[in-house]
């Protein structure tokens, strides 16, 4: 008597648990997706989706990004750190082939691509602890301002997954689902990710030739010009006008109407050359810079000036830290 009512109740568990998402209202739909799309069988789709787990902790941190809420004086602290240097001059050194070969295939310096790996994961050793498919699930299903982008993410993933042979069940990633030493997400893994070592997969989490050859190939389909300026610094010469400064990431200003927004180039830029004029808070009082073609082209990794600047400081320290004897 007692062994059946185990039995019920571990079949009645075992049921609760394997619901997952394909209970919530808006599964069907995905489901359908994913057959008519994508040529998944619906009992495919049901396994995967009914192991995904909702994750409070995933819809807290999706609230607040650090670059909404702090300065550059602050958002620098985080980043521009004695370990991070360090540690972005022994990764170099310890993959300084890979970054080589990258960096003539690709035409991508290696200092940002080391810098990239560092800001996104400390050169992969954060790379996120979340189950992937249980982020993106959370997100896709139960956060309604994006629910069609990361639906969508959710979506590359299974199919990403499927391609390079990987069990969708066991993938980690960040809060939101982005994956390995640069933190791709699924779109931009099927995008831009290549095998660089040459063992027939694109492992991203535990090849860092794979990851330095993806992030090079990111920055070169992103227009990233070699040895071209990423900023220059510019400073105030007049009263400057902080609502024409920041506006957007594109260098659209010619370099001729910077005094009339009260600054001027440190060094001498032709005056027909477009840059982004930036004013950067820190506990010293603003910073001036002026972005470049190369700035814009970091944000299309993170959309953030913070960021952008961030990664190019941390190129920069490091370069200067590997050349010291
Ligand atoms: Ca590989």
């Amino acid at each position: 008597m007692f062994r059946i009512l185990f039995l019920l109740l571990s079949l009645f568990a075992s049921t609760a648990f394997a619901a997952g998402y394909v209970s919530h209202p808006a599964y069907p739909a995905f489901e359908a997706k994913m057959i008519r799309e994508h040529g998944f069988s619906a009992g495919e789709v049901q396994r995967l989706l009914g192991q995904a787990e909702r994750k409070d902790s995933i819809l807290e941190a999706i609230a607040r990004p650090a670059e909404k809420r702090l300065t550059w004086g602050e958002y620098r602290k985080l980043f521009i750190t004695k370990a991070r240097i360090d540690g972005g001059v022994a990764f170099w050194r310890e993959n300084k082939d890979a970054l080589a070969q990258a960096a003539k295939r690709f035409g991508v310096d290696p200092e940002v691509v080391v810098a990239i790996i560092g800001v996104e994961t400390r050169y992969g050793g954060n790379m996120g602890s979340y189950r992937v498919i249980d982020a993106l699930a959370t997100l896709a299903f139960d956060y309604p301002p994006r629910s069609a982008f990361f639906g969508g993410e959710l979506e590359q993933f299974l199919v990403m997954a499927r391609e390079q042979g990987f069990d969708a069940l066991q993938l980690k990633g960040s809060y939101a689902g982005a994956m390995g030493m640069g933190q791709f997400i699924p779109s931009s893994f099927r995008a831009y990710a290549v095998d660089f070592d040459g063992d027939g997969h694109a492992d991203i989490w535990n090849s860092r030739a794979d990851a330095i050859g993806s992030v090079a190939n990111y920055f070169n389909r992103h227009g990233w010009a070699a040895g071209a300026h990423v900023v220059d610094a510019a400073r105030a010469v007049g009263a400057v006008a902080a609502d024409r400064m920041n506006p957007g990431l594109e260098p659209n200003t010619p370099v001729s109407e910077l005094r009339a927004l009260g600054l001027a180039p440190r060094s001498s830029l032709p005056a027909t050359e477009l840059v982004l004029p930036l004013m950067l808070e820190t506990d010293d009082g603003p910073e001036y810079w002026l972005g470049r073609h190369n700035f814009y082209v970091i944000t299309r990794y993170n959309r953030s000036p913070l960021y952008a600047m961030a990664v190019h400081h941390l190129s920069q320290e490091i370069l200067a830290a590997l050349r010291q004897p």
